[in-house]
């Protein structure tokens, strides 16, 4: 391909940032120095939440820091070498959730994206001004403006946010659903169905298939663009000798009856010849007696190493799944 190849990765938090990182090394190894104009992330927004008067927008942020490399890598959240002063404090006052910790340095860009929240810019408008700051070589969009939260909906009828369900609970209280109250009618941010529209490739990162990546193609007209776009779209399984890699995407498949294995996510995502989402699915070797069952679904499966435990790993991946787009 000649010229800036046009890459758009759809990503969630954690998984999302590793594979975007693989993506953006892989570019630069092939010898694009302007990845911001190559890369274009559509981040799930459905995690955010309304807290002690600020927003968080923690997939959002996973995505930024880890590319400005000022993530913590421990913990998979938040700012490296943070410190919970003014949480401490916001605990003295009884604000907040107990169980949930705002960083100082966290804080800042809570605040700072509120202001401008405030200040009537949009959250599209807000996240490009915040993609200023660090050379992130990488433009990220919000799959949609619109606040669409996620909401837990256990088996008694309780409802919890997603948050207080995946971080108060660990995900230990059996959901009966999740629903994302408003997604109806929400549209993509704008950008977002132009980039896959005008894309050379589409990208599904390997993040939580049901509350990462489901959320975005739940917005309407996200997945009608992945449908009719010209370039491959290929996903990469979150799933690896049927174990999730990280996280507890396994408690939300079993809640929506989908099995904890690539080939029953590669169902859920389904074949794009069949009305589906994908084209290409990067299964993991541990996986490789499943490729065979992944063709039946009409998806083309390549097996590739799919763990992203350092640098070369993720670059290792990311060049992968631009191959498998042929890019
Ligand atoms: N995860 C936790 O397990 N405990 C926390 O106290 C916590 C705080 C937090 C604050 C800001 C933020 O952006 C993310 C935070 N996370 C925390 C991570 C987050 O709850 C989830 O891991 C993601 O939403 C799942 O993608």
């Amino acid at each position: 391909m000649s010229g800036t190849p046009r890459i758009v990765v759809l990503a969630g938090g954690v998984g999302g940032s590793r594979f975007v990182l693989g993506v953006r090394a892989a570019l630069r190894a092939r010898g694009i120095d302007d990845t911001a104009a190559a890369l274009t992330v559509v981040v799930n927004t459905g995690d955010d939440l309304w807290l002690s008067g600020v927003r968080l927008q923690p997939d959002v942020d996973s995505i930024t820091y880890a590319l400005a490399g000022v993530n913590d890598t421990e913990r998979g959240w938040g700012r490296q070498g943070d410190t919970e002063r003014v949480n401490h404090e916001l605990q003295e006052w009884g604000a907040g959730w107990p169980w949930f910790t705002l960083g100082d340095l966290d804080l800042g860009t809570h605040l700072a994206r509120t202001g401008w929240l405030r200040d009537g810019l949009t959250p599209t408008q807000v996240l490009e001004r915040m993609s200023h700051r660090w050379d992130l070589g990488a433009r990220l969009l919000p799959m949609t403006d619109a606040e669409v939260d996620t909401v837990v909906v256990l088996e008694d009828g309780a409802r919890l946010h997603f948050q207080e369900w995946w971080t108060r609970h660990r995900a230990t209280l059996a959901p009966a659903r999740f629903e994302n109250p408003g997604v109806e009618a929400a549209s993509p941010a704008p950008g977002v169905v132009e980039a896959i529209a005008d894309a050379d490739a589409v990208l599904l990162a390997p993040s939580n298939p049901v509350v990462s990546i489901g959320p975005i193609v739940s917005v309407p007209g996200v997945r009608d663009a992945l449908r009719s776009t010209s370039a491959p779209v290929v996903g990469v399984s979150p799933i690896v000798g049927g174990k999730v890699v990280r996280g507890m995407a396994d408690v939300c498949l079993t809640a929506i009856g989908v099995d904890t294995s690539a080939v029953a996510v590669a169902g859920l995502y389904g074949a794009r010849e069949r009305g589906g989402l994908l084209d290409t699915w990067l299964l993991a070797e541990e996986d490789e007696a499943a490729a065979a069952e992944v063709a039946g679904l009409g998806i083309r499966s390549l097996v590739r190493p799919l763990w992203m435990t350092d640098a070369a790993r993720q670059a290792a991946l990311g060049a992968a799944a631009l191959d498998a787009a042929e890019v």
